[in-house]
C-alpha cells in the first residue's frame, strides 16, 4: 500500500484532478468503476498519460459501450472543463482516451485496441473519422475526445498522432473487493492538498 501512495504523490506534481472521482455504480446499470479527469500540469503525449494513469493505480479510461462513454463524458462534465481543452487546426481536442493503433495495422480504421486487452467492437468515432489525416503524413494512430469547430466540445472521437500534446486524459479505476474505500479516500485527500 506504502508503494501505491508513494507513486501517486508522484504523479500528482505533474498532474491533478479537475474534480471529484465519479463511480459508475452498479446500481445506476453501470460497472462499479471509478472515473476522473485529470489535468496535466504540462500537456502530455499519449505514452505520458497512459504512464500517469498506471502510476495512480488506474488506466486510460476505455469506453466499451453507449453508455460508458456517455456516463463518463457527462458526470465528468469534460465538455465545460476549460482546462482539459485545446484547439488546434479547425478542431477541440479534448482529453486522451485509451485507445491506440497497432504500427502497421490497415488506416485508417484497422488494428485499434483498448490498452487493457479489452476488446474494441463499440465506437464513437466524429464525423469522417478515423482518418489518419495529420498534415505532413503523420501517423494518427491514439484516441482522444473530440469536435470540430462548428459542433463544440462532444464525446465523440478521433484519431491523432500519439505525440500530439493534450492537457487532459480520463482514468478509470477498478476497485478490487475492500480497496475502494482507500481510492476513494486517496482522491479526495488529493484533492484538498491541491487547495
Ligand atoms: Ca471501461
Ligand atoms: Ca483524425
Amino acid at each position: 500500500m506504502r508503494r501505491v501512495f508513494a507513486s501517486f504523490g508522484l504523479a500528482l506534481a505533474v498532474s491533478a484532478s479537475a474534480a471529484a472521482p465519479v463511480t459508475w455504480e452498479v446500481a445506476d446499470g453501470g460497472n462499479g468503476h471509478v472515473y476522473d479527469l485529470i489535468i496535466t500540469a504540462t500537456p502530455m503525449t499519449f505514452a505520458d498519460a497512459r504512464a500517469d494513469a498506471e502510476a495512480r493505480g488506474g488506466h486510460l479510461v476505455t469506453l466499451t459501450s453507449a453508455a460508458e462513454n456517455a456516463f463518463v463524458f457527462t458526470a465528468l462534465n469534460i465538455a465545460a472543463t476549460d482546462a482539459a481543452w485545446t484547439f488546434t487546426l479547425g478542431t477541440n481536442v479534448g482529453p486522451w482516451i485509451g485507445a491506440f493503433q497497432a504500427l502497421g495495422a490497415g488506416e485508417p480504421g484497422g488494428g485499434w485496441q483498448w490498452v487493457t486487452g479489452e476488446t474494441f467492437d463499440f465506437t464513437n468515432w466524429g464525423p469522417g473519422e478515423p482518418n489518419n489525416n495529420w498534415p505532413g503524413g503523420v501517423n494518427e494512430n491514439a484516441l482522444h475526445f473530440v469536435g470540430q469547430q462548428q459542433f463544440g466540445r462532444t464525446d465523440r472521437w478521433n484519431d491523432i498522432p500519439d505525440s500530439f500534446p493534450i492537457p487532459s486524459y480520463v482514468i478509470e479505476y477498478i476497485p478490487a473487493p475492500g480497496t475502494f474505500g482507500a481510492i476513494a479516500a486517496a482522491g479526495l485527500l488529493a484533492g484538498r492538498r491541491r487547495r
